[in-house]
């Protein structure tokens, strides 16, 4: 019997506007620079003005912005004490720089933050999720200008203030490091940029998340804003020192993000990296004085943990978004991402150390392609399992004195696939009727794993 968990953890689910909501266009959204990424976060991006048809999968999604009083009484059912989710920039700024907010667009999430408040489910709000209008990349150049700071500071002051006496928790960037991976997705720029270039837009965006962290302790000081990582933690493939230190150099260049975030400013492993790599860029001192607004807690994602060596004729693991180099000791999943609970007890073990701030694991999950039996049950064993080792290693790291505030599961609905924007990449505890050809009735369906989450929950992680 687990009794690790504290009375407070906030349970529950992870998603993002855009790969939920759909209705691209509804209510006067203006397109995103995910509405122009049809095949996922690492794919071409494809023109669009903002008379096409719903053509792609995203455009509908599961069409939560229309289904959402269904899903959150799904969730509620489940017994979720969060929900997690972000906000589209563009159904309040269509086009990044208007003078005014969308109206429809703010109306639409008050709705939707009434009806988790009808259940006790407190809203964690990520302001920026993979997205960014697309006017901002067309008319300016994305976050490789300045003037984005501005534009995202106004935006985050406007739902502070419009939000401010229903949602308490928020977090900036999704993944801000995912950026060096994926420079379109993460700050608007072509994927041929310099890195002078990326590691410029990054510092803008680092400098806006400081601006918003600012804003919001003035506008709603009784919420915590927190930062978002991509925790991808690094093992050495080896005992030899080289691929010790291979591995140190891999996590610093995730845990530089947090560095900046946490501690307010760049810590000296960068400079040399900097120096080494010709990298350079404009860092004023007003920036400076800027990054000083630190963060309240960490969350970060983790689906998997990988390997670092020196040896250049070891390949990488097939599908992993990190190109991690595999580790020989861990299974993987059908997309090659390695499946290893203990990292996580490690990983936040590291970050505890490193921080000493509470942690928030906001994603975590098992993407599989589920196939329902001859009744239309979902009987998804495997994910029960992989779900339920992670939580095990969640408890002994709260038993380690890790402080750890919650946990929402990536997808507690199935949705769309961020790296390959498909549907039959499925997470959820609740199956929809959907497949990657956008056929599908929509109808929600309680998997296995819906029970079994409950459970979990309403014993507070005793039952895992
Ligand atoms: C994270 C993203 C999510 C999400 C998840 C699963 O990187 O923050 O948006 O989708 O990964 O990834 P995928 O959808 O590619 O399986």
């Amino acid at each position: 019997m687990n009794q690790a968990f504290p009375d407070t953890f906030l349970w529950g689910g992870a998603t993002a506007a855009n790969q939920v909501e759909g209705a691209y266009l509804t209510d006067n959204k203006g397109l995103s620079s995910s509405d122009l990424q049809p095949q996922g976060i690492f794919g071409p991006t494809v023109e669009r003005n903002s008379d096409n048809e719903n053509v792609y999968i995203k455009d509908m999604a599961i069409d939560f912005y229309h289904r959402y009083p269904e899903d959150i009484a799904l969730f509620a059912e489940m017994g979720f004490k969060c929900l997690r989710t972000s906000i589209a920039w563009t159904r309040i700024f269509p086009n990044g720089d208007e003078q005014q907010p969308n109206e429809s667009g703010l109306a639409f999430y008050d709705r939707l933050f009434d009806e988790m408040k009808k259940y006790n489910i407190e809203p964690l709000i990520t302001l920026s999720h993979y997205e960014m209008p697309y006017g901002l990349i067309k008319n300016y150049g994305g976050w490789g200008n300045r003037q984005l700071i501005d534009f995202f500071e106004n935006y985050a002051k406007t739902v502070f203030t419009r939000y401010k006496d229903k949602v308490k928790h928020w977090l900036t960037f999704n993944e801000i490091n995912m950026s060096l991976h994926a420079p379109f997705t993460g700050v608007g720029l072509p994927p041929d940029s310099s890195k002078s270039e990326i590691y410029q837009a990054i510092h803008h965006q680092l400098v806006a998340s400081a601006k918003a962290v600012k804003a919001c302790r003035d506008i709603i000081p009784d919420a915590k804003i927190g930062n978002m990582l991509l925790g991808g933690i690094v093992y050495p493939l080896t005992c030899k020192p080289e691929d010790v230190l291979k591995a140190h150099h891999e996590n610093n260049s995730w845990l530089f993000f947090g560095d900046v975030q946490v501690r307010g400013r760049y810590p000296g492993y960068m400079q040399r990296y900097f120096q080494e790599n010709n990298i350079s860029i404009t860092i004023t001192d007003e920036d400076k004085q800027w990054l000083q607004n630190t963060v309240d807690f960490i969350s970060f994602s983790y689906y998997m943990s990988g390997c670092a060596t020196t040896d250049e004729t070891l390949s990488t693991a097939k599908g992993n978004i990190l190109s991690m180099v595999p580790n020989p000791y861990l299974p993987s999943s059908e997309w090659g991402w390695q499946v290893d609970p203990q990292g996580l007890r490690y990983l936040l073990n590291v970050l505890y150390d490193r921080y000493q701030k509470p942690l928030f694991i906001v994603e975590n999950g098992l993407g599989a392609k589920d196939l329902p039996d001859t009744e239309g049950n979902i009987n998804d064993d495997y994910r029960i399992q992989y779900l339920n080792d992670h939580l095990v290693q969640v408890g002994e790291a709260i038993k380690d004195g890790v402080d750890v505030m919650g946990y929402t599961s990536w997808g507690p609905i199935d949705l769309v696939s961020a790296s390959s924007a498909e549907m039959s990449k499925r997470y959820g505890f609740i199956y929809v009727d959907r497949n990657d050809n956008g056929e599908g009735s929509l109808e929600r369906r309680r998997k296995k794993s819906f029970h079994w989450y409950q459970s979990v929950i309403s014993s507070n992680g005793k039952a895992l």
